[in-house]
C-alpha cells in the first residue's frame, strides 16, 4: 500500500512538472512544432523539390496582448503562431503559421544578403561527406593515418568582401582521434574542404601541406582514462533542503520569495527570461523588472590571418544556435543535488521535434555567502551581531558549440538583483604547427605553444545581451550618472571631491557608452518616484569592460560592430532582436544594432531595450589545455532607487537546519 501511495505521490509531482497554466510566451510543444511541419508540408509549398527548416520558434504576440493577458490570466492564449525560416528550393523564406486556423498566414521571400542558422542535421551531412570522398582518402593515406579515426567539423566561412550572393558553403575541417577524445587538439592541418549545403556537395578541396599532428599522450580528459597519480580530492559535498525545493514551477513559470518570472527554450538564443517581476513588501504588489532578457549573439573571431584560419569569426548565435548546440545537463555534477531539470524542443531540419532533455536546471544556490551584516559594538555594554546568509536562484543552461562550453547562469537575489554569469570552459580551438619549443619560433604564431605542435591561438569571445528592462512599466529613460571631480573653494582644508552628475539620453547616440570612465547606468522609470523623490530605477553593474581590437574596415568586425560600444539602448521594435541581424551567416552588417542605432531614434520616456556586451580577449595558457578550467565572466542588474528601503530587511533569519540521518535506510 505505502509503495503504491508513493509511486502515485511521484507520478503526480511530475505531471505539476509537466503541466502547469499555458502562457503566451511558452515556446513551442512538440505537437505544435508537429502542427507546423505538417501545415507547411500540406500547403503548396510542400510541393518543393527541397524543403528544409532552418528555424522554427514562437511568433510572439504583440507586448501590449502579452501584457493585458498577464493582467487577467487565462486558459485561453492569445492565437499561437510560428515563424519559421526554411530554404525552399535554394530561397529563403520566412512563413508565419496560424496553428489555430492550420493556415500560412504570410510567407515571403527573403532576398538580401546572409542566411539562415545551420541546422545540425546538415552540418552531421557536411561533416560526413569527406569521409568518404577519394582525393579526401588519398590525403589521410598520404599521412599514413587511418579514415576511421576521422572527425570532421562544420566552420561557417564569413564574409570577406564579396560583391555576389554567393552560395550557402561551410569549410570542414577535420580532426583525428587515434587514441583520445580530445580531437580539437588534433587537426589535420593544411586540408581545406568547401560544402555547398544547398547541394550537400564537396565543391572545393585542397591538401596544400602536411603538417605534424600533434600527439594524442597528455590530452584526455576522461576520468576512466586518465592515469595516476591524482590530484587531492575534496571531501564529499552537496546542498541539502530538508523540505524541498523553495520554488515553484507552473508550466514556464518559475516563483521563487519575491520574484516570479518566465522560462522559454529558443533554438538560437537559448535560454529566454521574460516577465521578470519582484514582490515589493511596501506597495503589497508584484512590480515589472524585465519583459525579455536572453543572449542576442556569441561572436568569436579567432586571431590568425592566414589562409587555412582568416576566415573563422564565429557568430554562434545566429550561425550554430546557443539552443541547438545546448546539451542535457547531468544531475549532481552540471548542476547540485537541489537542482530541478526542465525539458527544450526544437525543429530539425525535417520540421520534427527534438527534444533536449535537462536542457535547464533551476535551483537555490548557497555557497555560504552572505546577503547582508552588520555587527554593532560602539553601544557600549553589548555588542549587537545581525546576519542574514545569501541564497539565490539559479536558472542554468550549458551550449556547447564545437569545441567550446558555455554556462549560461541567470541569478535571482531576494534583493532585487539580477546576476548574469557566463562560463567558458571546454576545450580550445588549437593550430597544428611544427614547432615543439618557444625558442624555434622567430614569426607570429598568433597565439601560445601549449604543447610540442599545439598553438592556442588569441581570440575574443563577446557575448550580447538584449536586455528589454521595463522598470515599473514600459516607459523608461537611459541615464548616465557620471562621477566629476570637483575642487573646492577652499573653505576647508578639502581640495576636491567628486559629485555625481546626471544626463538623460534623448537618443540613441547618447546612449552608446565605452565602459571605462566612472559612471552608474541606469535605466529609471522618470514617471515614478520615491517617497522622497528619487527616479525609480534599476543600473547595469558592468563586469570587465573589453572592446574588440580588431579595425572596424576589417569584414569580421563590419558584421560585428554591435561590439564598437560595451552599452546601447534602442527603442523598443519587436524585430530587433538580433545584434547581428536576422541572417547572421555571411552577413554583411547592414542588419546589426550598430545600423539600428545609427537612426537615432528618441529613446527618452520611451519603451527601450538595453543591450549588453560581455567580452574576453583570450590568450591561451597552457593550464587552458587540454581542457580549460572555467574562466567566469558576467554583469549585475541593480535595483537603484527601486525599494524604498533594503528590500530583504525583513527577512526572518533562517531556521537551523536540521541534517537528515544519512546512513544508508533499513530494508
Ligand atoms: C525575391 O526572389 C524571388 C525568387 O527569385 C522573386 O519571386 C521575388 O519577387 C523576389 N522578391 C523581391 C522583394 O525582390
Ligand atoms: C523596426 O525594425 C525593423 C528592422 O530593423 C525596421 O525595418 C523598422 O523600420 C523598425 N521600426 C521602427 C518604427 O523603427
Ligand atoms: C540514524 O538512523 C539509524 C537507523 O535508523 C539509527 O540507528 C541512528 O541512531 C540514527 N542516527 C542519528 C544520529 O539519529
Ligand atoms: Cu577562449
Amino acid at each position: 500500500m505505502a509503495s503504491t501511495f508513493t509511486v502515485l505521490l511521484v507520478l503526480l509531482f511530475l505531471l505539476s512538472l509537466s503541466s502547469g497554466h499555458p502562457h503566451p510566451l511558452d515556446p513551442l510543444t512538440p505537437s505544435e512544432i508537429n502542427d507546423v511541419a505538417e501545415i507547411i508540408k500540406g500547403s503548396k509549398l510542400g510541393s518543393s523539390e527541397k524543403l528544409t527548416f532552418q528555424f522554427v520558434g514562437l511568433d510572439e504576440p504583440n507586448k501590449p496582448i502579452v501584457l493585458s493577458w498577464l493582467s487577467k490570466p487565462t486558459k485561453k492564449l492569445p492565437p499561437r503562431r510560428a515563424f519559421v525560416i526554411a530554404r525552399i528550393n535554394e530561397h529563403t523564406h520566412e512563413i508565419i503559421v496560424n496553428l489555430a486556423s492550420r493556415l500560412i498566414v504570410s510567407d515571403r521571400v527573403y532576398n538580401g544578403t546572409g542566411f539562415p542558422l545551420l541546422t545540425n542535421d546538415e552540418q552531421a551531412a557536411a561533416n560526413e561527406l569527406s569521409l568518404s570522398y577519394p582525393p579526401f582518402i588519398e590525403s589521410i593515406k598520404k599521412r599514413g593515418l587511418d579514415i576511421t579515426e576521422v572527425a570532421c567539423s562544420s566552420f561557417t566561412v564569413g564574409w570577406f568582401g564579396e560583391k555576389n550572393k554567393g552560395k550557402r558553403v561551410v569549410k570542414v575541417p577535420c580532426f583525428y582521434q587515434g587514441g583520445t577524445s580530445n580531437i580539437y587538439v588534433r587537426p589535420l592541418e593544411g586540408i581545406t574542404t568547401v560544402v555547398d549545403l544547398d547541394k550537400m556537395a564537396i565543391i572545393e578541396y585542397s591538401d596544400t601541406q602536411v603538417f605534424p599532428l600533434p600527439k594524442a599522450e597528455g590530452t584526455e580528459y576522461r576520468a576512466s582514462k586518465i592515469k595516476p597519480p591524482f590530484a587531492a580530492m575534496t571531501k564529499p559535498i552537496t546542498v541539502v533542503q530538508p523540505d524541498g525545493p523553495g520554488f515553484k514551477i507552473d508550466g514556464h513559470t518559475i516563483s521563487w520569495t519575491d520574484w516570479v518570472f518566465h522560462l522559454a527554450f529558443d533554438v538560437r538564443a537559448g535560454p529566454v527570461i521574460s516577465l521578470a517581476s519582484i514582490f515589493d513588501l511596501n506597495k503589497g504588489k508584484y512590480r515589472r523588472v524585465m519583459y525579455k532578457g536572453h543572449v542576442s549573439e556569441l561572436f568569436v573571431p579567432y586571431m590568425d590571418p592566414t589562409e587555412e584560419w582568416y576566415y573563422r569569426t564565429f557568430f554562434d548565435a545566429g550561425e550554430f544556435g546557443i539552443g541547438q548546440c545546448a546539451v542535457p545537463l547531468e544531475p549532481l555534477t552540471d548542476c547540485p543535488a537541489n537542482a530541478v531539470f526542465m525539458d527544450g524542443y526544437y525543429a530539425n531540419q525535417d520540421g520534427k521535434p527534438v527534444q533536449i532533455s535537462n536542457v535547464f536546471c533551476i535551483f537555490e544556490r548557497y555557497g555560504g555567502d552572505i546577503a547582508w551584516r552588520h555587527t554593532e559594538s560602539g553601544i557600549p555594554g553589548k555588542v549587537i551581531r545581525e546576519v542574514r546568509p545569501e541564497v539565490s536562484l539559479v536558472v542554468r543552461m550549458v551550449t556547447t558549440v564545437g569545441n567550446y562550453d558555455y554556462i549560461l547562469d541567470w541569478e535571482f537575489k531576494q534583493s532585487g538583483s539580477i546576476k548574469v554569469g557566463v562560463g567558458l570552459t571546454g576545450i580550445l580551438e588549437v593550430k597544428a604547427s611544427s614547432y615543439t619549443h618557444e625558442e624555434q619560433m622567430k614569426e607570429d604564431v598568433y597565439g601560445t605553444l601549449l604543447t610540442e605542435n599545439s598553438i592556442g591561438i588569441n581570440h575574443d569571445h563577446f557575448v550580447t545581451y538584449y536586455l528589454d528592462l521595463d522598470i515599473d512599466g514600459d516607459d523608461n529613460s537611459f541615464v548616465k550618472a557620471k562621477m566629476q571631480k570637483m575642487r573646492t573653494d577652499g573653505s576647508t582644508p578639502r581640495k576636491s571631491y567628486w559629485t555625481a552628475v546626471r544626463e538623460t539620453a534623448k537618443t540613441e547616440a547618447d546612449a552608446r557608452i565605452h565602459l571605462g570612465e566612472a559612471a552608474d547606468l541606469l535605466v529609471v522609470n522618470p514617471n515614478k518616484k520615491t517617497r522622497v523623490g528619487n527616479q525609480i530605477g534599476y543600473r547595469l553593474v558592468p563586469g570587465s569592460a573589453t572592446s574588440p581590437l580588431l579595425s572596424d574596415d576589417d569584414y569580421p568586425q563590419l558584421r560585428a560592430l554591435f561590439t564598437k560600444y560595451n552599452v546601447w539602448v534602442t527603442p523598443y521594435n519587436k524585430s530587433e532582436n538580433w545584434a547581428g541581424g536576422l541572417y547572421t551567416d555571411q552577413s554583411r552588417g547592414d542588419d546589426t544594432l550598430f545600423e539600428w542605432s545609427n537612426r537615432n531614434r528618441d529613446i527618452k520616456n520611451e519603451d527601450i531595450v538595453l543591450w549588453y556586451t560581455l567580452g574576453f580577449h583570450h590568450i591561451p595558457y597552457q593550464e587552458d589545455f587540454p581542457v580549460m578550467p572555467t574562466l567566469s565572466g558576467g554583469f549585475e542588474l541593480r535595483p537603484s532607487n527601486f525599494f524604498e528601503s533594503n528590500p530583504i530587511l525583513k527577512t526572518k533569519p533562517p531556521k537551523n537546519v536540521i541534517l537528515p540521518n544519512c546512513s544508508s535506510p533499513s530494508p
